[in-house]
């Protein structure tokens, strides 16, 4: 099947036919005004770890760290050694997975605040919509990240948000509104603070102190649990200053250490209460993000301190979800993804000694760069594929090109999904990249760093467009940002980006800069190697 250029053509899968053929036929009659999705369609769970790195799992090479959970996955599915996010931050890798829309068609879709309001609007299609439309049940559990209700800075955390998860296709949501090291510090079920306590109202800013609130620069003496190394010094929870002002909170105010058994419980308890109709499951960990506070039975479970740890956390996490797929009888037909939001970073502003501990385990694998970078590490990421039902090549690894942009469309065309018009643009149907039943590369990819600095890869060779920034990021992680003023084109035959090639063979550099022109036009299908 020759597909590779094509936007969205949907494909047979010659061993799964008549499976497929109940896919796409097959809906029940509507229930509640939504209808019965077939019973045949795959489960579908999304594990998106945060800040994970190529380098950062057993099964990818790790050291010092064992990922046993992780790595079963790996060995009764596929491994890819060429993936990457869409971005090298959170925000704008989150909202391109979830509407296949790349970031950076937006203005407001960079790291965002704890307050800020709704990225993704309710009009548009998500991945969440395309599978609730085809009668799944739907969650979004763990680290958002996009913004919740109509207006930044102006959320009533004391009742519920007039636009939540609710309004882009999730049935159930249990969430943190940004990140661990952001306000408001509580968890949000279905558009409403969790566990609310009436007794303490929360308040939240990310302007102004509230008055007599003790903040991590103020008052060092109070960070009993962490402490800033750069940044990170705002209002305290936790024994843990952040980013950003809030009050209040009392019991809803979640405690670090448990925020990895929280979200497992409540994406365990979706599965059960899902398990006898299809679901996708968005699962969305807070390891490895700062703060690095891992649970105290994990503590010392690697040699790298809390950074390890949080990742022996985080395989915990995976091992308690595909077991609770093995006790409910859900493994052979659920599609588990595996992957990061971006690429690794070792000191993000507390002081955990994650630097000091590395050995000679390396994050970003054999990439340059890390998080925030240009260059590879910044978007490289793992990532594994599991469908017993669906993948039949399993404990094998694929080297085939590809971005988290095309996993809606891609996902769609598992279920069969019929998308309105316009909806995941920039997504193309890459299923059988996914199943492992086609190598061949995606034509390009394109990604993009922090500084909103857009590179692309296509065949053997990767262009980074040209930017004035400095070299290394100037605010705190050292780490370098990929920043050239001049056009940088390197051949990926070597994975760690060392010699410009840009002076030597000007014709790739044309090529791929008018490959990016058309793809920035909307027009990257078009383009052809060689042309
Ligand atoms: C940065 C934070 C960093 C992290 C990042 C977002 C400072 C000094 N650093 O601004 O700690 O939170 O934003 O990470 O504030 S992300 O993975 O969610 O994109
Ligand atoms: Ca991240």
């Amino acid at each position: 099947i020759i597909y590779n250029t094509m936007k969205r053509q949907y494909l047979t899968l010659p061993f799964l036919a008549p499976a497929l053929c109940n896919w796409v036929n097959g809906a029940e009659a509507p229930k509640d005004g939504q209808p019965s999705a077939d019973r045949n369609l795959p489960n579908v769970i999304v594990i998106y770890a945060d800040d994970l790195g190529y380098g950062d799992l057993q099964c990818y090479g790790a050291k010092n760290v064992k990922t046993p959970h992780v790595d079963r996955l790996a060995a009764e599915g596929i491994r890819f050694t060429n993936a990457h996010a869409v971005a090298a931050t959170s925000t704008p890798s989150r909202y391109s997975l979830l509407t296949g829309e790349y970031a950076w068609r937006r203005p407001d879709t960079d790291i965002a605040a704890g307050n800020a309001g709704m990225i993704i609007r309710p009009g548009q299609y998500t991945m969440a919509d395309m599978f609730h439309h085809a009668g799944y049940a739907t969650a979004a559990i763990g680290k958002w990240h996009l913004g919740l209700g109509d207006k930044t800075a102006a959320q009533d955390w004391n009742a519920p948000l007039p636009s939540a998860l609710g309004d882009l296709g999730f049935d159930y949501h249990y969430i943190m509104a940004a990140t661990a090291d952001r306000v408001p510090c509580v968890f949000i079920e279905n558009g409403q603070v969790a566990n609310y306590d009436p007794s303490a109202p929360i308040e939240v800013s990310y302007e102004k102190n509230f008055p007599g609130e003790p903040t991590g620069r103020d008052n060092p003496e109070l960070l009993y649990n962490l402490r800033p190394s750069h940044g990170h010094d705002m209002s305290i929870v936790n024994g843990i200053s952040r980013i950003g002002y809030m009050k209040g909170g009392g019991r809803a105010l979640w405690k670090d250490e448990n925020i990895a058994d929280s979200i497992t419980a409540h994406a365990v308890r979706f599965m059960q209460e899902n398990k006898d109709r299809p679901f996708f499951m968005y699962f969305a960990t807070n390891d490895v993000h700062v703060p690095r506070f891992p649970h105290s039975r994990f503590r010392g479970q690697s040699s790298m301190g809390l950074r390890g740890d949080a990742i022996v956390q985080f395989d915990w996490s995976v091992g308690r979800i595909m077991e609770e797929l093995d006790r409910l009888g859900l493994t052979e037909n659920t599609l588990v993804i595996l992957s990061s939001d971006n690429g690794p970073v070792v000191d993000d502003g507390y002081d955990d000694r994650a630097e000091e501990l590395l050995g000679r385990h390396r994050p970003a694998g054999p990439w340059r760069g890390n998080k925030y970078s240009a260059f590879e590490g910044g978007t490289a990421v793992p990532v594994i594929v599991r469908w017993p039902k669906g993948i039949r090549n399993t404990g094998v690894t694929s080297d085939v090109l590809m971005s988290q942009i095309d996993w809606m469309a891609s996902l769609g065309a598992l279920i069969g999904a019929r998308m309105p018009e316009g909806s995941a643009p920039d997504s193309w149907n890459r299923l059988e990249n996914l199943l492992g039943t086609d190598a061949t590369d995606r034509p390009w990819i394109v990604e993009q760093a922090a500084n909103h600095v857009l590179s692309v890869r296509a065949g053997e060779w990767k262009y980074i467009e040209p930017n004035d920034g400095p070299k290394m990021i100037t605010w705190g992680p050292k780490i370098e940002t990929g920043n050239d003023s001049r056009p940088q084109l390197y051949h990926m035959k070597e994975a760690y980006e060392q010699e410009n090639l840009a002076p030597r063979q000007p014709e790739k550099l044309f090529e791929l800069q008018k490959l990016l022109r058309m793809i920035r036009a909307g027009k990257g299908d078009e383009w052809h190697e060689g042309k």
